[in-house]
Parts: C-alpha cells; sequence; structure tokens
C-alpha cells in the first residue's frame, strides 16, 4: 500500500481546484449567501507564521459555510500602497511597483499553496489604477458633501521619515514606524470629518453587541471618548497691555464650580500666547519651546511633574466675581475641549497637583468620606453632596449638576454639552506611494476637483530611487510636468495636489470593491453590494481594533447617507485572531526567533501546519510555536488518511448494518461540531475529530473490520470536518473514498438524531472475580470513569475494607470491573 505523501497529494490537488474553479462564485447561485473575509495582507515579503495563523482560522467559517449549502464569498486581495515600498524604491533605485507587485506574486503563489478556499476571481490590488481611480471618485463625493476639507495645523512630524503622523501612529512620543521622537508642525492638510458621525458610530455599536469582541467595542468607544457636561464662560480682566476677553472651558462637573481657584490653558495654544502679559511672554516662549517632542499621553500621565507658567492675568469667577489666577501648562491639551480648563484642585487629580506645586488654594465643595486633598495630595473624587456651593448646597452629584446648568444658562455663562476624544481623520500624506488627492489648485478658482471623468489621477510612473525620498513635502511636488496641469474651471495653469491619501483610505472600502473588482464603470454595483454585504464573518489581528474598522464603519455611514448602499455597519461579525509566538515571545528578527513559514510547509506539509495552528488553542489565543507539535499533526493526517485507504465498502453503503458504538460516536462528532464550529471552538473540533479516526482505527481491527460500512461513515465524516483545516489530505480522502471531488462542495454530514441517545449498558463489578454489584452506564464510558463509579459504590468499598485495600483494578469497559484486594 501507498504511504501517505503530502507533496504528492498537494501537487495533485492545487491545480485541481484551480482549474475547477471550486470557489469561485456563480453569479446565478441564489443560496442563502454568506460573506466570510479576512483582512487583507500588506505585500512585505513573502507570507509569515502570523498570515499562517490568520488564514488558517479565518478558512474554517468560509468552508464551514460551504459546506452547509451556503453561497459564500470568500474574496482575497493586497493593501499594497505604503511607505515599505517607497522605502525599498529610494534604497534600490526602483518605481514602488515594482517590489510591491513582486512581493504580490510571491506571496498569491504562497496563499494558492496554503490552499485558502478564496475566489481568486476577484483579486483587487488597492495600488492598481483601476481600484485607487474609485479611491479617488469616493474622496471626491466626500469632499462635494463636505466631509473632505484642509486645514492649517499643527501635525505630528517625524523628522526621520519626512512625513505627518496619525494621532494613532505615534507611541509614547516616537514614530510607531522609526522610533524617532515626533515634533510638531504647522501644516496645511486635508482631513475628512470624521467628527460628524461621532455619535452615530458610537450609537451603532449596539447593533455589534455579541458579535464583535467586547474588548475592541470598548476600544472604539474609549477612542470616541464622548463625555457629557458643560461649557462655562469666564471673563478674563483687562491688564495693562490686553484687553478684556471671554474663555470657554469644557468640564465634565460643573458642580464643582464653587471649588475654582485658578484656570489653565494649554500652553501650546495660541489662546495662551494671546493672554500672556508682555513681562511674562519670554519665559511662556521658552516653555512652549521644551514642549515640543512630548506626547500628549506623557503631557497627562500621572508621574509628570507639573509645570507651568503663570500668564499674568485674572480670570473672574462667573457666579462669586472672585479673581482667578490664569495659568499655562503642558497637563491640558490643546485640541481638546475649549485647550482650557477650569482648575478644581480638591476633586480633579491633575489640579491638585499643579496646585500644590504652584502654592495655589484647595477649596473643598464636595463632602466626600475623602482626607482632606490639600494634606493627602489626593483629590477628593467620591461621592458626596455639595458644600460650600449657594446655589446648589446640600445636592448630590448629578442634581448639582443638572442645577449648575440651570444656574448657569439662566444667567447666559454656560450651558450643557457634550465632547469628543475623537478627532477629524488627517488623510494627506507628503509621500509617493499612495493614491494622488484628485484636487487641482488654481490661483483664480482656488481648490477645483478633477472631473470625474478625468480619473485616475495616476501617479507618475517614472520616478525612482533618490527621486522618491521625502524632503519635507510630496516628492510628488518634485514632478514638475505632473504638477503643472489645466484648471478643468478656468483652463489657466494650476498645480496638482501633491499629496496622497493615507492607506486607511484604501482599505476603507474595499469589502465592497470585492462585489465586482472589474467594474471599471462604477465604484460598486449597489444592488449586488447590497445582496452580499454586511460582511458576515470578518478575521483578523486585533491590531486592527480601532483605526481600520472605525474607518470602515465611517465610510459605510456616508456611503449609506449617499444612498450607494443600503446598511450602515460593514462587518456583522468580527473574529480576531491571535499572534504566533515562538517561546512565548512574538517573533522578531532582534530576538532571532523567527520561524520561517516556507521551511515548516516544506518539512511538515500545508494541512500539518494549518492543523497545528487551528488545533494549537482557541482563535483568539496565541499559538507559541514552541509548544506545539506539527509533526504530530502530520501523523494524525496520515493516521485519517490511512482508514481512507482501508475502507472496503462500497460508496453509498448502508451504515445503518455497521457497527453501532462507532455509529453513535460519528453522530455525535458532527452534533458537537456543529455547535463548536459556530461557537468558534474550532481547536476541539480538531480533537473530537482525533478520538473518531481512533475509534475508526479500532473497528477496523476488532469488529467486521475495514468492510463495515460504519467504519465508511466515520471515515467520509472526518474527510469532510476535516476539509475545514486540511483541504488536501480531506480531498485525497474523498478521493480515495470513490467521491467526485471537490470534498469543500459536498456537504455537512447529516446528523442522525437517533443515534445521539446514549446507548447505557450494565456493568458488572467483581470483587477477587465473584460478583459483588452492577451498575448501569453509558455505552462509551471510559475505563477512568468506569473504575471511578465502581470503586465509589457502597458494597464494593465494603468489600474493599474487609479485603484490605485495593491490590489492583482490572476494568473491561463499559461491562466489567474486577477489583483485587488485600
Ligand atoms: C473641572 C473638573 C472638576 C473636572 C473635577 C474634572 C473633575 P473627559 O472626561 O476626558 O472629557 N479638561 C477639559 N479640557 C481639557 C483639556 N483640553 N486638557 C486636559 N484636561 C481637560 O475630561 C473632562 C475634564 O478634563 C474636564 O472636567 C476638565 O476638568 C478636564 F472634579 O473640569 B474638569
Ligand atoms: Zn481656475
Amino acid at each position: 500500500k501507498k504511504q501517505y505523501d503530502f507533496q504528492e497529494i498537494e501537487a495533485r490537488w492545487q491545480p485541481y481546484w484551480e482549474e475547477a474553479g471550486t470557489f469561485v462564485v456563480d453569479p446565478e447561485d441564489t443560496r442563502e449567501k454568506k460573506y466570510v473575509m479576512d483582512m487583507f495582507p500588506y505585500p512585505s515579503g513573502d507570507l509569515h507564521m502570523g498570515h499562517a495563523e490568520a488564514f488558517a482560522i479565518g478558512d474554517v467559517p468560509a468552508r464551514y459555510a460551504r459546506l452547509r449549502g451556503c453561497n459564500v464569498l470568500h474574496p482575497i486581495g493586497w493593501d499594497s500602497f505604503g511607505l515599505p515600498a517607497e522605502n525599498a524604491a529610494i534604497k534600490n533605485d526602483a518605481h514602488p511597483a515594482e517590489w510591491t507587485y513582486a512581493n504580490i506574486e510571491t506571496q498569491a503563489a504562497s496563499f494558492k499553496r496554503y490552499a485558502i478556499s478564496a475566489d481568486w476571481t476577484r483579486r483587487l490590488h488597492t495600488s492598481d489604477e483601476r481600484y485607487y481611480r474609485w479611491t479617488q471618485w469616493l474622496f471626491l463625493q466626500f469632499y462635494q458633501q463636505g466631509l473632505a476639507y484642509r486645514k492649517d495645523s499643527p501635525v505630528n512630524w517625524c523628522p526621520k521619515d519626512q512625513t505627518v503622523l496619525a494621532n494613532e501612529q505615534v507611541v509614547d512620543g516616537a514614530c510607531e514606524r522609526c522610533k524617532t521622537p515626533v515634533t510638531k508642525k504647522a501644516l496645511n492638510q486635508w482631513y475628512f470629518k470624521i467628527t460628524d458621525y461621532a455619535d452615530r458610530l458610537l450609537d451603532d455599536m449596539e447593533q455589534l453587541k455579541g458579535s464583535w469582541p467586547e474588548r475592541v467595542l470598548a476600544m472604539q468607544r474609549n477612542w470616541i471618548g464622548r463625555s457629557t457636561g458643560a461649557s462655562v464662560k469666564y471673563t478674563i480682566e483687562a491688564a495693562a497691555d490686553a484687553p478684556q476677553k471671554v474663555i470657554s472651558v469644557f468640564t465634565t462637573r460643573p458642580d464643582t464650580l464653587y471649588g475654582v481657584t485658578f484656570m489653565v490653558v494649554a500652553a501650546d495654544a495660541e489662546l495662551a500666547r494671546e493672554l500672556v502679559t508682555e513681562d511674562r511672554r519670554a519665559e511662556l516662549e521658552e516653555y512652549r519651546a521644551a514642549l515640543g517632542s512630548v506626547s500628549d499621553i506623557e503631557r497627562q500621565s500621572a508621574d509628570r511633574e507639573r509645570t507651568g507658567v503663570f500668564l499674568g492675568r485674572y480670570a473672574l469667577h462667573p457666579l462669586t466675581g472672585e479673581k482667578l489666577p490664569v495659568w499655562a501648562s503642558d497637563y491640558v491639551l490643546a485640541d481638546y475641549g475649549t485647550g482650557a480648563v477650569m482648575g478644581v484642585p480638591a476633586h480633579d487629580q491633575r489640579d491638585l497637583e499643579f496646585a500644590l506645586v504652584m502654592d495655589l488654594p484647595v477649596t473643598v465643595v464636595v463632602q466626600t468620606e475623602d482626607e482632606d486633598p490639600a494634606v493627602s495630595g489626593v483629590a477628593a473624587a467620591g461621592e458626596g453632596t455639595l458644600i460650600n456651593s449657594p446655589a446648589w448646597e446640600d445636592l448630590g452629584k448629578e442634581e448639582a449638576i443638572a442645577k449648575s446648568i440651570e444656574v448657569l444658562g439662566q444667567k447666559e455663562l454656560g450651558e450643557a454639552e457634550v465632547n469628543y476624544r475623537l478627532r477629524d481623520w488627517l488623510l494627506s500624506r507628503q509621500r509617493f506611494w499612495g493614491a494622488p488627492i484628485p484636487i487641482i489648485h488654481c490661483d483664480d478658482c482656488g481648490e477645483v476637483p478633477v472631473p470625474e471623468d478625468q480619473l485616475p489621477v495616476q501617479l507618475p510612473t517614472d520616478m525612482r530611487g533618490e527621486q522618491l525620498s521625502p524632503k519635507g513635502k510630496s516628492p510628488l511636488a518634485g514632478a514638475e510636468d505632473w504638477v503643472t496641469v489645466d484648471c478643468p474651471d478656468c483652463g489657466r495653469q494650476g498645480t496638482r495636489d501633491t499629496d496622497t491619501m493615507d492607506t486607511f483610505v484604501d482599505s476603507s472600502w474595499y469589502y465592497l470593491r470585492y462585489i465586482a473588482p472589474q467594474d471599471d464603470d462604477a465604484v460598486f454595483p449597489t444592488e449586488e453590494v447590497n445582496k452580499w454585504l454586511p460582511v458576515d464573518q470578518y478575521v483578523g489581528g486585533v491590531e486592527h481594533a480601532i483605526l481600520h474598522l472605525l474607518y470602515s464603519r465611517f465610510f459605510t455611514k456616508v456611503l449609506y447617507d449617499l444612498g450607494l448602499v443600503n446598511f450602515t455597519e460593514p462587518f456583522s461579525a468580527l473574529l480576531n485572531q491571535g499572534q504566533v509566538l515562538n517561546g512565548g515571545k512574538a517573533m522578531s528578527k532582534s530576538l532571532g526567533n523567527g520561524v520561517n513559514l516556507g521551511e515548516q510547509l516544506d518539512t511538515f506539509g500545508v494541512d500539518a501546519v494549518r492543523l497545528t495552528m487551528v488545533f494549537a488553542s482557541p482563535p483568539e489565543d496565541d499559538v507559541d510555536w514552541a509548544d506545539v507539535s506539527p509533526s504530530g499533526s502530520a501523523k494524525f493526517l496520515a493516521r485519517a488518511w490511512r482508514l481512507a485507504q482501508d475502507v472496503e465498502s462500497e460508496p453509498g453503503a448502508d451504515p445503518s448494518a455497521g457497527a453501532s458504538g462507532l455509529r453513535s460516536l460519528t453522530h455525535r462528532t458532527i452534533a458537537d461540531s456543529e455547535q463548536l464550529v459556530e461557537d468558534q471552538k474550532f481547536n476541539v473540533v480538531i480533537a473530537r475529530v482525533m478520538e473518531l479516526v481512533n475509534a475508526a482505527r479500532k473497528e477496523i481491527d476488532a469488529g467486521a473490520g475495514a468492510a463495515d460500512p460504519a467504519v465508511r461513515e466515520a471515515t467520509e465524516v472526518t474527510a469532510q470536518i476535516l476539509s475545514l483545516v486540511a483541504p488536501y489530505t480531506a480531498e485525497d480522502m474523498w478521493a480515495l473514498l470513490g467521491h467526485e471531488p471537490s470534498v469543500a462542495n459536498s456537504s455537512w454530514p447529516a446528523v442522525d438524531e437517533a443515534l445521539l441517545v446514549e446507548d447505557t449498558v450494565t456493568a458488572v463489578v467483581q470483587v477477587k472475580g465473584k460478583l459483588r454489584d452492577k451498575l448501569d452506564v453509558p455505552a462509551d464510558i471510559s475505563a477512568e470513569e468506569l473504575e471511578k463509579q465502581a470503586l465509589a459504590l457502597p458494597k464494593i468499598q465494603k468489600y474493599i475494607e474487609e479485603g484490605g485495600g485495593v491490590r489492583k483494578v482490572i476494568v473491561r469497559e463499559p461491562k466489567l470491573v474486577n477489583v483485587v484486594t488485600g
């Protein structure tokens, strides 16, 4: 007989699926749709272990839905614009497209080898003109809605990459990519007005509860950061060299108004410069200069020393008229609320720390159990009733907040207000390898959108190497022929916008483009899109928990408002797979603990690697490659495959004539696996199939042997369930069993409910060979369980005691236990 040979099996089936179009969607198919999608890869080199895990896991729900008789869409594409291609091009004196498309071909070949059940006819790349033309088109729709605009603003600037960074690309004050400390720079930038959608992005999360991981929802909620409170107006007294001015602050605790003892404005806000008296200007400027490289998180952190500059001005308390000194400090952020706060040191920790350093008074206005904050250094944040607050004395917090807003409203000194942490989405990048922003600047007409029939605004194909290196402005600015263009409105000479779009724009709508990626006449066909979407199951890493998902949700809502789609959330369910570690740590070059996927595939075979990824842990947990055994997986696959080789009954043989024990295990395996797949416990499914394979082998060795139709049934079911993770082995088993390919399109095996009823048998319990008691147990009871139950019988315990304890127990499950005493 032949040996299990994964190389031979892989070579046989991969071309078959490709030629037969096994996973291509039939447009005429009217069965229930299921859209299963993996986060698309970035083409950095060949596939790695992380891809191998993510795509093995993502393939399970896709293949399962297919077996359940759904019309499954499972597409694949590439997120192919972005910095690494550009950096490689600069280094190798090439055009970014060369690196990008070479890597895509490498990855595509690996994905095919890896046998993901993708519809390759829908493949897309975001750097294709055919794609980015519509990214540009979408930008223009946003622009026409007033949702894309330009403003001058201080931006995070990476001095090394020479590019603007979004807030989320700044980690601990450094560039996420190159770790260089980030500085601020004023630039005219394009933004998407995502803040207009803050409430809907928050409220629509109700639809996602239960089908998205709770922690992802929490991260999004946090990121949007809706907080309710009030705005309060303060008059700043005129000074010798400055006029009177009214400023507003945002507070979540207007009830603490009588506890305000000072004001603080963000040192880096223009307001600070406006307010400062001349004698203190130099000090302020010095303080501001030192601020440049400190991140927002650091500025607000609890263990940062509180520093600041007195601005020489006083604000008047809106209710008491008391004079409050106005300071500038870094703990107040320029771009949150109004960039100014009312200092309530008794009840706000940062205000308290500031007050203690600057020797400012601390006035307690909420009676709590806490110690005196001025002594303890800990703000009294507990619940309590309001004191020292004439207009709302003795009220509890919530009533006092309501009352304070009412009082402020009557005096026109304030009103209820909602604030968001969410900022507009900075989308322009001063880099080359992205979709050019389709705007023309004209001295006479201003910003002019590129007319639709002139899309795409193509990237120059003749720029390479050094020409792409960043110079503080977009490399496109250096392409004079490209930049110079006639104004579409007046015909005079204008210039193209030289920024390109953040690659998150590309990935905010690709799930829509998969419906018709080759359509050059429309961004997507609305009717078809409404049929396929929302995506039923989205699978990808938790690193995209905030931005990519938030941006995609925003896009979907805008497209909904434009009447282009009829749903408001793009992804009905989300699965975050874990990471692949090695020795408990993420794989990295510096640790030298990287594992090469190609080598693993060569050594153990695709199926063994896939099976290992899925079997190692529940999908959302990390897999430690140091703890798993791909060779064990390969052995198991060989064992399963040999069953198919050994089966001697004919296809279609009536299984009811077969061994009933094996049959009920087979059907329980199917029934449980159904539930386990739906609960995303894919690893347990594998464990169950392993049991089934062992039981079938036992039946061959005993019973009616390989001719038992129950063995065929168990083997067929094994092939079908295994096809979720080990497609090559399963397909080959299916063929050995005499079926037409593909097992992937066969069916999910039907459960015979009658076989799920647990059979019971009567076991006899002997002591020293003499019958002493009987016991009803399930027919498939394990030896351990039967022994435990037998030894626990009161009669048996008595005999054991009399006999001087247990010397040995012989178990012949499920029918006999013999206890040897003495
Ligand atoms: C007085 C007060 C008293 C405050 C109190 C809190 C507790 P969230 O919940 O994050 O929205 N704040 C307002 N603008 C700020 C800025 N630009 N930079 C730093 N802090 C700012 O926080 C709102 C609270 O943070 C506001 O309420 C304000 O301090 C401060 F017992 O006002 B509070
Ligand atoms: Zn013009």
